[in-house]
């Protein structure tokens, strides 16, 4: 394990060079829509999944979807509450996903969504004794009284906070969520268990799947599903992650083009976070702590981030022109806020070469001022979390672009 302290002041930044997105691997520069979208884009697609995330397999030939108890008026009449469950495939045994999903009981079909995965459980996200609890293993959680890896009751409602449902069905959404546990457990088992166990590894060029792409792959099977489901606009499809699920949110929004709009909150190192500066948690330092979530290939990069042949602008850029949001918090140094500004601000050049308004601001700006064009970014007072403050400017950059 690495011992070195972190990097927590700007001056000891390393000088970085990042590599320009507009500018192909052969030298030839992106001059237009046409040369990014044919080129440039499916290039850093293919560079993102052998560096650093792993290639994902393709969509299983056979999803089985089946919709369970769905009540009509669920959150004291406030919605509809939905469960669908997910196979991989014709066999019916684990790993199988549950799906939740609440949607304005009062508004005309299809409607808008926010779909995000959760950390410990969907009966984590709101106190209804109806949500199922989750069969899939779950975190150790001794402050919610659960010490064993199998949900019980006592968790439900614990992450509320982090998911204000009336306020998202207030502003005309569904909010759809998974527990990223039903895709794959959170913990380095030699990728065994969850999808991975459904499909046949070869690392031989160190570039098979991590726990972020299985979770990102989970995302877009739940888009395959969703579009056979009359309730939803699946062309107004938001996808959320906080942390670790920020990530996530980042690399399905890259590259699955059908999520509409993308919302990456204080993910840091491997999300938003521009590697090269070395500032809060490193490559190597998350690659020790966590070896399941990325591919073997970007384990070469610990300490030598400035060989990355992409960095985590580019990653926001694959997005655009689709609305992106990023938001860090001014105490979460750990995810450094500064690297994350900078990396949404490195793709910029692309969301204006796509004739989008970017990201129209060119220093970090002041503590809870939003700015956005296409690119949206907020620096909230407070630590790392997810807050309703960042919800309400979710909710008013989605009003901004999703609705009609
Ligand atoms: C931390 C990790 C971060 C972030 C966070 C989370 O331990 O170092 O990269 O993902 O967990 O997901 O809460």
């Amino acid at each position: 394990m690495q011992t070195t302290p972190p990097l927590y002041h700007e001056d000891l930044v390393p000088d970085i060079h990042l590599p320009d997105p507009l500018v192909r691997e052969d030298g030839t520069p992106v001059t237009d829509a046409k040369g990014w979208m044919t080129f440039r884009r499916p290039e850093l697609l293919t560079l993102f999944e052998h560096h650093v995330y792993g290639r994902s397999p393709a969509p299983p030939a056979t999803l089985r979807a089946e919709v369970g108890p769905v009540a009509e008026a669920a959150l004291n009449g406030l919605a509809t509450r939905k469960e669908v469950t997910i196979w991989f495939g014709e066999r019916t045994d684990e790993p199988k996903m549950d799906l939740l999903i609440y949607l304005p009981r009062q508004l005309q079909r299809p409607v808008p969504l926010f779909m995000g995965l959760n950390f410990r459980g969907n009966h984590t996200i709101q106190p209804d004794p109806e949500i199922p609890l989750p069969t899939s293993w779950v975190p150790n959680d001794p402050q919610w009284g659960v010490d064993s890896h199998s949900a019980t009751d006592a968790a439900r409602g614990s992450a509320s906070s982090r998911w204000p449902v009336e306020l998202i069905l207030d502003h005309g959404y569904g909010l759809a969520t998974i527990y990223c546990g039903d895709i794959d457990p959170d913990f380095d088992d030699g990728f065994q268990n969850g999808v991975h166990g459904l499909f046949a590894r070869d690392d031989s060029h160190g570039d098979a799947w991590g726990t972020l792409s299985a979770w990102a792959w989970g995302l877009s099977r739940t888009m395959d599903v969703l579009e056979q489901d009359a309730d939803i606009d699946i062309e107004r499809v938001a996808v959320i992650g906080h942390s670790r699920l920020g990530k996530t949110a980042l690399w399905a929004g890259a590259s699955d083009p059908r999520f509409a709009l993308v919302i990456s909150n204080n993910s840091g190192c491997g999300g938003a976070a521009l590697s090269r500066r070395r500032f809060g948690e490193t490559v190597r330092r998350i690659n020790t702590t966590f070896p399941h979530w990325f591919c073997t290939n970007f384990r070469r990069y610990n300490d030598r981030e400035e060989a990355l042949p992409i960095d985590q602008h580019e990653l926001i850029s694959m997005i655009a022109p689709r609305p992106v949001y990023i938001a860090s918090a001014a105490e979460d140094l750990w995810a450094d806020p500064q690297g994350e500004f900078l990396s949404a601000r490195a793709a910029d050049p692309v969301y204006r070469l796509l004739g989008t308004k970017g990201l129209p601001a060119v220093s970090k700006p002041t503590l809870n001022t939003p700015v956005w064009g296409a690119i949206g970014y907020h620096l909230r007072s407070g630590g790392h979390a997810i807050t309703p403050y960042d919800w309400t400017q979710y909710l008013a950059f989605a009003d901004h672009h999703l609705k009609r």
